[in-house]
């Protein structure tokens, strides 16, 4: 008879079973008896799904931990040193600058993390290749005040800490390389961005060692961060390339504080272990940091598996008022779910129920999850730490809510920090929050540097040399200067062209990096697929489905082009990772990132932003572009705006050429001055899929085609009111056609230019502007506009196919009115001549415009305007596409 009885002698029987194979054979014997058994059960129809989760306890059981290689006490010191400087830093920013902000309780919680990584596992390049280190952005005054005891940085400096204005300069408040060239590496404080990062770093790691542009070395990627910074989709989004590409030089440590900005994490679940399902479904090695040593003989006792049952049961809410409570609390709500718990812990008094340590805070813990985190093969790991956001930030800080914003301590609260982490201040000075530095030639200070010399010196730090590429010779643009003759072209088309001849060239050639988010069709890059391969770090196993045909999807170890599929955040990531190489492997490189011109800026702007910081030098190439241009695609497809996000970007050069000329000469300016002159900047180039002819390159006008503006056809009137006409990308072609209707139909003298930035033409205003506000006894300068348009009599009309705000942004330095047409409103699908008729960007619309502000300024009679509006087929009846 199956009772109960039965049960336990079969239980027992089973498990004996499996105990023999743990004993006698390996880890991998285990897990394939295990999947036998699933198989088996599987194919009676009966389903076990794998739990996505192992039990509430460390991964390592205690047995199987690393012994700690350094002085945990002297490490204790110098850390307790680190946490009362980083807290003194912001406490001391608020009194000397109230509300300047700044975070104790990040760092806090992540200072043993942290300090276990320094003082045994990041390397530093002074003697090899350094590991890359993503740190919380939030934990960054920790990071301070360790280069402060390392003697990198200055008492001033930390006085100065989010008061960068000051005249002796000051510490940016974040990891901001744009800030502090010389130190930080990666800009990390938009939650989300630092995870991804980190991933396509990982990745275009592999990519330099595979194609052999790269020595194979053991460097790491770490990337420490927040449990709450994991809800943004970037954070998890790419998880599963990391463990695809077999990233096994990527680690990442999340801070798992269980509490965000506002409140818990997951007040009502658990987020160790959603993450666990996640990562570990993903394919990654995780490993759970959840207890301090002081849990493990309770867990030794759990033969029943009741605490464990307590433990998986207790929602992060409750662990989290656990902090802050009392051990007769924890005693009665924890412990106290059963006689069995209970009695437990009987021989354990109250304080040490509410001292019982957490796995984020005990350094061996972690010390043998980083061992075997950097001693893991084919995977990424993650490591899921428990801490407690504010450790150490006494009774208003520690676990409550409001931690986050923590930023003052009173004269009691300094005291009790002080006590607690034995800092050697007495009353009196502990209650003015002093930095503290230990002697040079103190046990603190001797060993912390010499750590981080056996490590290979400090961290974090930017390197700041630059090794100029030799350029390809000026011939290689020669033929996009000479012009199509009769063949019609795009310049999405010939951007590729000049993408492939770049990669082919003998010096610079293996160091351009095509970046597309699958859409290598759409702009004919499909050619070079055969030619450059696609990379991939695993040798593909395949034969392509395409493979008779020219053009195949070859893929290649060795392969050049990073097709990452349809991700813009991915590919940006990788964008940021190539074009920061120059800084971080020393190896210059060369990203051409192609996407989509709707689904950059608005999509991935805040990576842009982040690559700016970062000091990426590249190309982004938003293809097929224009609200009218790309035709048929309709609302969510036809950009009609990225060049007025483009303005946001400091460092960003954006151009918008009409033809091959104006494109090539764009991009040699851009190889010069990013990678031969080392300038910190990117440039964007819109381009297009609509072919014409490209006309060959006037002389004299790569001045005006770098600098924004140029003139392309002067009248040859002598009479007749006067326009000028500024047409940029696509709707040049337009206002050229208009300029001749204007000409031959109405009698009027009809310049037309090419504005092929915008941007440059309101930086150079904005420049100018301020030197003449600032240098009134000076002779007063003029803007490039001014230069151009110098002498100019006339209207000015101005149209392209983006919105009106773009040409509207430089109007001020213009001749007396600037009239705009541009593209405002939700797209249509419809063919080009429909579009531009909608929008009334096309050739008639501009005329009709021109000649209605001839007649605004008393220049035309009312009746060849209405006689115009007929002739030219103008509808004023059609709907205005602002409308909605
Ligand atoms: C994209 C973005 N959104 C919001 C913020 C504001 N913010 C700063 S820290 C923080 C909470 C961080 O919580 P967590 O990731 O758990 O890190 P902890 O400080 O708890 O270690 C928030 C919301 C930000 N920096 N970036």
């Amino acid at each position: 008879m199956r009772n109960k009885d039965y049960y336990e002698i079969e239980n027992r029987e089973w498990l004996e079973s499996l105990e023999y194979v743990i004993q006698n054979d390996d880890p991998t014997r285990v897990r394939e008896l295990l999947s036998l058994l699933q198989y088996k059960a599987h194919k009676a129809g009966i389903v076990y799904r794998c739990p996505g989760n192992t039990p509430y306890i460390n991964s390592i059981p205690p047995d199987k931990e690393s012994p700690y290689p350094g002085s945990p006490e002297l490490e204790r010191r110098i850390k307790s040193l680190i946490r009362w400087n980083a807290m003194a830093m912001v406490v001391r920013a608020n009194l000397e600058s109230e509300g300047i902000g700044g975070r104790i309780s990040t760092f806090a919680s992540a200072a043993t993390l942290l300090e276990v990584g320094f003082n045994h596992f990041f390397h530093g390049g002074d003697t090899g290749v350094a590991d890359m280190v993503f740190f919380q952005g939030h934990a960054s005054p920790g990071i301070y005040a360790r280069s402060f005891l390392e003697g990198r940085l200055t008492e001033k400096d930390l006085l100065n800490f989010r008061q960068e204005l000051r005249k002796d300069g000051g510490l940016p408040s974040y990891p901001h390389p744009r800030l502090m060239p010389g130190y930080w590496q990666f800009p990390t404080v938009s939650m989300g961005l630092g995870p991804i990062m980190a991933i396509y770093q990982a990745r275009f790691n592999k990519y330099l060692e595979d194609r052999g542009l790269k020595e194979v070395t053991n460097q790491k990627i770490w990337a420490f961060v927040g449990d709450g910074e994991m809800d943004e989709p970037e954070s998890l989004g790419a998880i599963t390339v990391a463990s695809r590409e077999k990233l096994d030089n990527l680690i990442f440590v999340v801070n798992c504080n269980l509490q965000r900005l506002d409140g818990p994490v997951r007040g009502t679940g658990k987020i160790i272990q959603e993450l666990e399902a996640a990562f570990m479904g993903a394919g990654w090695k995780v490993i759970k940091v959840i207890w301090g040593r002081d849990w493990d003989p309770l867990i030794a006792k759990d033969e029943s598996g009741e605490l464990l049952k307590a433990m998986d049961q207790t929602p992060d809410g409750q662990f989290q008022k656990y902090v802050v409570s009392t051990g007769e609390f924890i005693r009665k709500d924890f412990f106290g779910k059963s006689e069995t718990l209970l009695k437990m812990v009987e021989n354990y008094s109250d304080d040490q129920l509410r001292r019982l340590n957490r796995g984020g805070h005990d350094p061996r813990k972690i010390y043998s999850a980083f061992a075997e985190a950097v001693n893991h093969k084919e995977e990424p790991v993650v490591i899921l730490a428990q801490t407690i956001k504010g450790y150490g930030l006494g009774e208003t800080g520690e676990g409550r809510n409001i931690t986050h914003q923590q930023k003052k301590l009173n004269e009691n609260e300094l005291l009790v920090f002080r006590s607690r982490f034995g800092i050697p201040l007495s009353d009196e000075d502990a209650k003015k929050a002093p930095f503290f530095k230990p002697a040079d030639d103190s046990e603190e200070i001797q060993y912390l540097k010499k750590r981080r010399e056996e490590l290979g010196g400090f961290l974090p730090k930017r390197n700041m040399e630059l090794k100029p590429v030799t350029l390809p010779e000026d011939s290689l643009y020669n033929e996009f200067f000479e012009g199509s003759g009769d063949r019609d072209l795009a310049t999405t088309m010939s951007m590729v062209q000049l993408m492939s001849k770049l990669m082919v060239d003998k010096n610079i050639g293996k160091h351009v990096v095509p970046i597309v988010p699958d859409e290598s069709r759409t702009f004919g890059m499909d050619a070079l697929f055969r030619r450059f391969g696609i990379y991939s770090h695993t040798e593909p196993n395949y034969e392509p489905v395409d493979r008779e045909s020219l053009l195949y999807y070859k893929e290649a170890t060795d392969g050049a082009i990073l097709e990452e599929g349809i991700t813009e955040a991915g590919c940006m990531s990788s964008f940021i990772a190539a074009g920061t190489s120059y800084s971080n492997h020393k190896i210059t490189m060369i990203p051409i990132f192609l996407f989509y011109s709707m689904f950059g800026f608005q999509r991935v702007g805040d990576l842009i932003w982040a690559a700016a910081d970062a000091r990426t030098r590249g190309f982004l190439i938003g293809g097929t572009s224009g609200r009218t241009t790309l035709a048929g695609e309709g609302l969510q497809h036809q950009d009609g705006h990225s060049h007025l996000l483009a303005m946001s970007i400091p460092s960003l050069k954006a151009y918008d050429p009409a033809y091959a000329y104006e494109l090539a000469v764009i991009v040699k300016d851009g190889m010069k001055r990013m990678f031969s002159d080392g300038e910190d900047i990117m440039y964007y180039i819109t381009v297009l899929n609509e072919k014409y002819k490209m006309p060959k390159m006037p002389e004299g006008v790569e001045e005006g085609i770098l600098r924004g503006m140029y003139r392309i056809i002067k009248s040859k009137r002598n009479d007749g009111p006067r326009v000028h006409l500024f047409g940029s990308g696509a709707i040049l072609n337009e206002t050229i056609k208009a300029a001749a209707i204007l000409e031959e139909s109405y009698g009027i003298r009809s310049d037309a230019w090419s504005i092929t930035s915008y941007k440059e033409l309101y930086d150079n205003s904005m420049e100018v502007e301020r030197w003449n506000r600032l240098n009134p006894e000076k002779e007063s300068r003029k803007t490039y506009i001014e230069e151009c348009l110098d002498g100019v009599d006339g209207l000015c009309l101005a149209a392209s196919d983006y919105v009106k705000a773009v040409p509207m942004t430089v109007c001020n330095w213009f001749p007396g009115t600037l009239n705009v047409l541009g593209t405002d409103g939700f797209g249509r699908s419809d063919n080009r001549k429909a579009l531009r008729d909608y929008f009334e960007v096309d050739a008639k619309h501009i005329a009709y415009a021109a000649l209605t502000g001839l007649h605004i300024e008393g220049k035309l009679d009312n009746k060849t305007i209405v006689k115009a509006k007929k002739d030219l087929k103008i509808n004023s009846n059609k709907p205005d596409p602002r409308e909605l």
